[in-house]
């Protein structure tokens, strides 16, 4: 079975060198991945393709270390390219996510295959009207967000007709978890505070890049947000 039929995003670790303040990405993936995360992407803006490919490589031997190949989805963020060399090479990447403005998600199956993940990041505006109306097919779940600004990206929610930041309130992500029929997962700004009031909204899971890879004691931090969240019903 492969891992395109059980993975969750449940619990969601997004990482690359430039959050890490200087620690390996693979050691913030591990520290995750311990702690009970069921998904990690390898993102950045900054890094080569060599080194994503190494980056993956080594996250992967991790998740393979935790005894957790199986479960836990490693995806990259944006690069296709990146996911195609790291496969070539005989590392485990399970799929990649990509944005509105990003490679098309259809191309992104055609040259990944029917067994790969493919996410998407929802639009700023008219979400539920998207998700009630967008051909959806071939994708596996939803990003959306910012839950709060954040400075992590500060483009996420970014309206570019108004520059105006637009958050995610919770009685939306409400509305969103019962229109969607891919699970959801929420991000930006998300801290273990917010996951109880998140977690009540129905959506199947929240993702973060500093609140594990930009605290102080990554394994802690993982560990309070993998208990802080506790979902109550699952897509
Ligand atoms: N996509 C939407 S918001 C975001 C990404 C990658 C960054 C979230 O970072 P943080 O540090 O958890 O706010
Ligand atoms: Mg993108």
């Amino acid at each position: 079975m492969s891992i395109r039929s059980r993975f969750s995003v449940e619990k969601y670790l997004v990482v690359g060198p430039e959050n890490t303040l200087g620690r390996p990405v693979p050691v913030i993936v591990a520290a995750a991945v311990d702690a009970g995360f069921t998904c990690v992407q390898i993102r950045s803006k900054t890094a080569s393709a060599g080194e994503l490919i190494r980056l993956c490589d080594l996250s992967a031997a991790e998740i393979a270390r935790l005894g957790k190949s199986d479960d836990v989805a490693l995806l990259v963020d944006d690069r296709l390219d990146v996911v195609l060399a790291a496969r070539e090479k005989g590392i485990k990447v399970d799929g990649i996510h990509v944005g509105q403005s990003d490679v098309p998600t259809a191309i992104c199956r055609k040259y990944l295959g029917e067994e790969s993940i493919v996410g998407l990041s929802a639009p700023v505006r008219d979400l539920i009207e998207f998700v009630r109306r967008a051909d959806l097919s071939g994708i596996d779940y939803l990003g959306a967000g910012p839950l709060h600004p954040t400075p992590t990206k500060t483009d996420c929610g970014l309206d570019e007709t108004t520059g105006e930041v637009v958050v995610r309130t919770i009685e939306e992500l409400f509305e969103l978890a019962r229109a969607s029929r891919l699970p959801v997962v929420v991000g930006g700004g998300v801290k273990a505070a917010d996951l109880p009031a998140l977690a009540a909204t129905g959506v199947a899971g929240f993702f973060v890049v500093s609140a594990v890879a930009g605290a102080a004691d990554p394994i802690a931090a993982a560990r309070e947000l993998a208990a802080a969240w506790r979902p109550t019903q699952s897509k």
